[in-house]
């Protein structure tokens, strides 16, 4: 079983625990989590690549120690430094980390007191009283132990969609060697481009599902086997991830591929569309009595309930079936109708590519323009540009255009929104800039009222053309800030300014609904990668997902313009 990009982020992210746990240097640790989630999210197979003798690609936060560690990894399939780090302490022990309250500190007194290693054993010990007694602990903090030990045992953790994608695929190559499989898909969340996904659903045809559900089960990454049957099967992989499988004759295929696609609101008002014919409709096809009127594909189920298909991306019941009834669906935006991608990092700031490689990198992604939107100065972790490199690097680009055929850069800058509402460059520097995008990088918890005043504010400015990421969510790590988007919509709209769609695979940022939101208002959207590599421009899959679940045609979309068209737009 060739190592995957999910395992060798798994194995980082113990390093990280493990190192938390020896209270070893904060910056270490988060070298080592920062690399866990660059390598998870990426799309390139850097075993593969390894394997195939090309070096490993640049990538942000990975230097030579961690290269190596990736070669050392899936070379051998272990790293010498996390089994001298697992012998040093007990197994288990890092899921206490995970609980708000409990430091290396007070973990390490743990097991070394009470010999407590997992959350179940600290459960009894909080239950028992024991935890009371040690030193630093009180009858307070015990409670508190038991309240998010409780809460944690109950949580379902959902998976960012580019996680899960990566996971998707591979079970699909894995499956698609199986036993006499067909067609193989994934359905669920997943189909339907949501931001996370709670678990896969494939759906397989071939004629013997009891061999495909054992072939199934036999992955290597499988941890656990809920369910082996003979037409589906569960397990769970080492990752935590779900999966959830079903295998139907051709003949269902369309019809299952509906049901298992969802969403449930979607199928339960299909199915009330059937009812009302006199129709029945489930998972093996659409009936009357007990003849099949369709089921192999999902346009013949659509035609004979009177629907065009409808894209997965817009099944949630949000007026797609009256829309399609009425023959008004949107012409949903495609990753071909990009021209352009307005926002990426360079080896200027916290990127790891030369100017030209990024360029290279967009246009063997089809795209003909590439706006370079480096930090602003006020970031200093990334590097930020101040006016005199931000002028140099102007200078730089006007040097470099005439010399790239295929593709033209932007010079841009994505300036930090400060507290007040100002921006971090003069409007000097950033006058003779293509493109200015603001940005909230600080700040996060302002009141809803201040919050709002302060993006406002920023975009009152005559030079800014986009409003970055403008929820500042980070899934899973930072909810969106607390802010009036309708307010913001209608001033982007007002000042024509575009509101970022940001790809990345940790924002999807604007959300679905805030798409719809811009759209409805007239606002322009832009869908941005904010790649920091050549090989993020990847993330510009999943934003046309989350754009179309948003109802966006090209239309809508900023960077959809011919370089020309966006020119004119960014000079009026
Ligand atoms: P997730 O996994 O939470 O990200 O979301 P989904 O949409 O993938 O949900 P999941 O995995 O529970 O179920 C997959 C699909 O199966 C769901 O989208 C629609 C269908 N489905 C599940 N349960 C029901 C049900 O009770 N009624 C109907 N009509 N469809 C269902
Ligand atoms: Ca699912
Ligand atoms: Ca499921």
């Amino acid at each position: 079983m060739p190592t995957t990009n999910a395992d060798i982020a798994a194995a980082f992210e113990q390093i990280a625990d493990l190192l938390e746990l020896q209270d070893a240097n904060p910056f270490r640790v988060r070298a080592y989590r920062n690399a866990a989630r660059v390598v998870g999210e990426l799309k390139l197979d850097l075993a593969a690549q390894l394997a195939a003798g090309k070096p490993l690609p640049k990538l942000p936060g990975i230097g030579p120690d961690l290269s190596a560690k990736i070669q050392e990894f899936a070379a051998t399939g272990h790293l010498a430094a996390l089994d001298r780090l697992r012998k040093e302490v007990p197994a288990g022990v890092t899921d206490l980390l995970q609980l708000p309250g409990l430091g290396p500190k007070r973990v390490r007194a743990l097991y070394e007191e009470l010999h407590v290693h997992t959350l179940p054993q600290l459960l009894r010990a909080a239950r028992d009283g024991r935890i009371r007694s040690l030193p630093g602990f009180g009858s307070k903090t015990e409670e508190r132990i038991v309240a998010a030990i409780n809460q944690k045992l109950g949580e379902v953790k959902r998976f960012k969609l580019a996680v899960a994608a990566q996971y998707a695929d591979a079970l699909l190559t894995h499956l698609r060697a199986g036993p006499g499989v067909k067609q193989a898909i994934a359905a669920g969340s997943l189909r339907r481009c949501r931001d996370t996904v709670g678990d896969l659903d494939l759906l397989v045809t071939a004629a013997d599902g009891a061999a495909v559900c054992r072939h199934f089960a036999s992955y290597p990454d499988v941890r656990d086997v809920l369910q082996l049957g003979d037409t589906k099967a569960s397990v769970v992989l080492k990752s935590g991830l779900q999966v959830d499988l079903r295998v139907v004759p051709p003949a269902s295929y369309g019809a299952a591929l509906l049901y298992f696609t969802g969403s449930k609101a979607h199928n339960i008002r299909l199915r009330n569309l059937a009812l009302d014919r006199g129709l029945k409709l489930n998972e093996y096809g659409l009936f009357k009595g007990d003849r099949a009127l369709a089921g192999a594909t999902e346009e013949e189920v659509y035609e004979r309930l009177k629907l065009p298909w409808i894209a997965p991306e817009l099944r949630e019941d949000r007026g797609e079936i009256e829309a399609a009834s009425k023959g008004r669906l949107p012409r949903l935006i495609e990753l071909a109708d990009l021209r352009g991608d307005l926002h990426v990092h360079t080896n200027w700031s916290d990127g790891t590519a030369s100017l030209e490689a990024m360029a290279q990198a967009a246009r063997a992604h089809g795209l003909s323009y590439l706006a370079i939107s480096e930090h602003s100065r006020r970031l200093t972790v990334a590097h930020g540009l101040d006016p005199v490199r931000l002028a140099k690097q102007v200078h730089e680009i006007e040097r470099l255009n005439p010399a790239l055929s295929g593709v033209q850069l932007l010079t841009g800058i994505e300036v930090d929104i400060l507290d007040d509402g100002a921006l971090d460059l003069p409007d000097a520097a950033l006058a003779p800039l293509d493109v200015v995008i603001a940005a909230v990088h600080s700040k996060f918890n302002l009141p809803r009222a201040k919050q709002t005043a302060r993006i406002l504010a920023a975009l009152e400015n005559p030079h800014v053309k986009i409003l970055a990421h403008p929820l500042g969510r980070l899934i899973d790590q930072r909810d969106p800030y607390d802010v009036d988007m309708p307010a913001i919509v209608r001033k982007c709209k007002a000042r024509g300014i575009a509101l970022e769609l940001n790809a990345h695979p940790e924002r999807l940022d604007l959300t679905d609904l805030h798409c719809r939101m811009a759209k409805d208002e007239g606002a322009l959207v832009a869908i941005n990668s904010d790649a920091h590599s050549v090989h993020e421009f990847d993330n510009l899959a999943h934003g046309i997902g989350q754009a179309r679940r948003g109802w966006l045609e090209a239309g809508d979309v900023l960077n959809t313009r011919p370089l020309v068209a966006l020119r004119n737009w960014l000079k009026r």
